[in-house]
């Protein structure tokens, strides 16, 4: 085993990066420890731990790390890291090189495209790429290989948000102000956010606000740790986000304390929606919602009269089948009270992963094409094939989503999938059927440097790069996009994302459209290709951001200083306005009911990473939550069975798993919550729901029903690998 990779640097040497996990991308800095004697450490200490990492002074982070940034090196230079493609035979994985790499995938993807069409190849991408590596699989997928078939992991994440914002404002940018905005407002709303464990870099904003007398309500069905900072804690029964807001904006006009002049002049649909609140029954909202009717009303006032406000919404509200109509609600109460365009007023969808914004702006999803633009629509067309050098009729329509991938795949019309930046078969919902899906698959080709769950699936590994090799620009929560440089020389026969992207393209007979010597002439075509479109790069440049930290977008020209603040003066909009949307009581796809009495919702801990492939791969972080676990009220616990870090079956009508129980009574007792990370019979995402939002497709990974029994010896545990009932522990 390689227990010390080449890092091949000075030992005194300082790595300059920036963490590869969450939104904020706060910058760090590497440095080697020291023995007490303040001696770098000796030559044979094990590379992960011999390094620590420190925050770097920045504008988002302000020099703030936390966990997680501070270990992200140790996966990087872990001794099991993919380093060389690899080749599934009956014996496992077998190494080979890069030339018998692309040979098997061009001779593969040629046959399977020649007998099924071009259609019969799906590309998944993520939302860890750089906007390089984004923007070029997506020209991949539409050029190379021509299939309408691309989708990626921001589907789970933005999309609600995304659409929301869209259609609401014209322009969905995650923060519609600078960070440094929040501690000027004088209420905000928390909703579904628990940045305490997911930005926490972030939180001292809010501590600020609040220090300055800010109002915090938060919304949560858990006391989080950034419930603590609430002034009002609103313990919402899951999914019912929405009718809540309808409770807020039916007290805030019957008490006329909307901002009556911003609605005349920036919005239209007041007087639908007025005459939808007519007929909101509060009493009912109170009865839906589990809130008791007093802090429905309070918090209604406490933001419709506050002075400034920022509303921010998270996962929690918009992983919801009605995902997208929970946040126009949101934004909703945001337009009635003219709570935005200014200093300390604003909307924030809390970005997820680190390029979470720029990878949903660049043509990876489905029905996009670069700087925002729609494949579907004519003129965009026109657009970026004139920049790609092709004819408009060459391009491929939309495909669909995601999830709905994983159903093409499994009713055979996707045969082959190349993943780049992902692990779906952990991050989807009702998992076991997407399992089932990808083993079907003629050819599945994963891109990672992990051997993630979906990896271990592949036919073929493709070893990519991790961040501190890799080179490119992320658009942080705020829509500023950041230049990361490679920190250290790549490892083994590893290439970056966009360099793998090169090569395929090249194997597939379309060199000429793939023929780049660095990420910055990638990123240069980019600028073109987005110029004009929504997400408007065309005035930012590599050296630009070596110079000033960061560019806000849009940045039409490179005299102007990229906006920080959207929407001073109008909405995106065509006409300017906002529009505002009734929103009706939306319901549940499924409720508790005596065989399924629990909600379950699902999330994040602090020192994991989403599917925990990254995470897993770091001692420090691996050690600090070893399981999954479920949170579970301690009388709920008790009714059931449980003791507190027992283990536990917990059941949908989907599938099940196996976890940990943990007592906390700051969960309702009608719910449990388990996080995220883990794959095999810890991934909850086993139980999750297959219904998808009709406007965007996000998932309800927010609320299903489920029911808890403590795990008995001789339990079963469904399994696909063995095609059916397998025995529990
Ligand atoms: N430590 C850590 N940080 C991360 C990540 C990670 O995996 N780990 N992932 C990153 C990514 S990609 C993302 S998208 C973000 C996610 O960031 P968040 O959305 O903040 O994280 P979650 O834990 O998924 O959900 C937030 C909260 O929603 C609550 N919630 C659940 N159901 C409901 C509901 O019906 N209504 C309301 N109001 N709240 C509800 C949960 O109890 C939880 O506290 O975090 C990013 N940062
Ligand atoms: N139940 C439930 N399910 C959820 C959610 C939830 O809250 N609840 N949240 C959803 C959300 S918000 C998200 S964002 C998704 C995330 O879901 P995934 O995208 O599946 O999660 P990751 O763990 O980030 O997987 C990324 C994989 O790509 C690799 N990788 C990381 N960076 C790079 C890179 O630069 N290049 C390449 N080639 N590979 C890279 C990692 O090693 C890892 O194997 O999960 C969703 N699923
Ligand atoms: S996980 Fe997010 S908050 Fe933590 S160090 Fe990384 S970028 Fe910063
Ligand atoms: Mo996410």
């Amino acid at each position: 085993m390689d227990r010390n990779p080449e890092v091949r640097m000075d030992t005194n040497a300082n790595l300059h990066s920036q963490c590869p996990f969450c939104s904020v991308q706060c910058k760090l800095q590497i440095e080697k420890k020291r023995t007490e004697r303040e001696e770098v450490l000796p030559v044979s200490w094990p590379v992960q731990d011999a390094y620590e990492a420190t925050g770097r002074m920045n504008q988002a982070s302000e020099g703030r790390l936390c966990i997680k940034g501070m270990y992200a090196h140790q996966h990087a230079w872990h001794e099991q890291r993919v380093k060389q493609p690899l080749l599934k035979t009956e014996a496992g994985f077998k190494p080979i090189t890069w030339s018998e790499a692309l040979t098997i995938i061009r001779s593969r993807w040629n046959e399977l495209q020649q007998t099924d069409g071009r259609d019969a190849i799906g590309v998944y991408g993520g939302g860890s790429l750089t906007n390089e590596s984004a923007y070029l699989l997506g020209k991949f997928a539409r050029l190379a290989l021509r299939t309408r078939y691309i989708d990626y992991n921001g589907r789970f994440c933005m999309s609600a948000a995304a659409s929301a914002a869209q259609r609401a404002f014209g322009m969905d940018r995650g923060l519609t102000n600078p960070l440094s905005d929040i501690p000027f407002a004088s209420c905000i709303v928390l909703a579904g956010t628990n940045i305490a464990e997911c930005q926490p870099t972030l939180l001292s904003y809010f501590q600020r606000a609040k220090a300055k007398g800010a109002y915090i309500i938060v919304i949560d069905p858990r006391v989080t740790k950034t419930a603590d900072l609430a002034d009002l804690h609103l313990k919402i029964r899951p999914g019912s986000d929405a009718i809540l807001l309808n409770g807020w904006l039916k007290w805030m006009v019957d008490q006329q304390w909307v901002d009556a002049s911003f609605v005349a002049k920036r919005t239209e649909g007041f007087t639908a929606l007025k005459d939808f609140l007519e007929g909101v029954d509060l009493q009912e909202v109170e009865r839906l919602t589990d809130v008791p009717l007093q802090q429905i009303k309070l918090a209604s006032e406490r933001f419709a009269r506050a002075r400034t406000g920022m509303i921010f919404t998270a996962r929690g509200v918009e992983q919801q089948v009605h995902g997208y109509e929970t946040v126009r609600n949101f934004l909703n109460v945001l337009l009635l009270t003219g709570k935005i365009g200014r200093m300390g007023c604003g909307y924030g969808a809390v970005t997820g992963q680190g390029n979470g914004q720029g990878g949903r702006e660049h043509g990876q999803k489905a029905d996009q094409l670069p700087g925002y633009r729609s494949i579907e629509h004519e003129s965009d067309r026109a657009t970026i094939a004139k920049v790609w050098g092709i004819d408009a009729d060459l391009l491929p329509r939309k495909g669909v989503s995601a999830y709905e991938m994983m159903l093409r795949i499994q009713e055979g019309e996707i045969r082959s999938l190349f993943v780049m930046g992902s692990n779906p078969v952990v991050s989807n919902p009702n998992a076991r059927l997407v399992e089932r899906a990808l083993r079907k698959l003629d050819f599945l080709v994963v891109a990672d440097f992990c051997l993630s769950e979906t990896a271990e699936l592949a036919d073929l590994v493709l070893p990519s790069a991790p961040f501190l090799e890799n080179e490119g620009t992320m658009t942080n929560l705020e829509g500023r996009v950041l230049l990361r440089e490679a920190a250290t020389p790549l490892q083994g026969e590893s290439k970056q994302d966009w360099r793998i992207l090169t090569e395929l393209g090249r194997v597939l007979g379309a060199e000429s459209y793939f023929d780049y010597a660095s990420a910055e002439q990638i990123f240069e075509e980019l600028r073109v290709a987005s110029q004009g479109g929504l997400a408007d790069y065309a005035g930012i440049t590599y050296a630009r951001l070596r110079k000033e930290e960061g560019v806000y977008w849009p940045c039409p020209d490179p005299s102007h200083p990229g906006e920080r603040r959207l929407f001073a003066e109008r909405f995106a909009r065509d006409g300017g306005r906002a529009e505002l949307l009734a929103v009706a009581h939306p319901r549940l796809p499924e409720e508790p009911c005596s065989d399924y009495p629990l909600y379950l919702t699902t999330g994040r801990v602090l020192t994991h990473y989403l599917t925990g492939v990254q995470t897993r791969g770091s001692y420090a972080l691996k050690a600090r939550e070893l399981d999954a676990y479920m949170e579970v009220h301690p009388s709920t616990g008790r009714e059931y069975g449980l003791t507190d870090g027992g283990w536990v079956k917990l059941s949908s009508r989907r599938g099940d798993c196996v976890l940990r129980a943990r007592f906390s009574d700051s969960i309702r007792k009608d719910t449990v919550f388990v996080p995220m990370h883990w794959g095999g019979y810890q991934n909850v995402n086993r139980l999750t729901l297959p219904e998808l939002d009709p406007t965007c497709k996000m998932p309800g990974f927010k609320a299903c029903a489920v029911q808890v029994s403590a795990l008995l010896a001789g339990d079963f545990i469904q399994s696909e690998q063995h095609g059916g009932l397998t025995s529990g522990l």
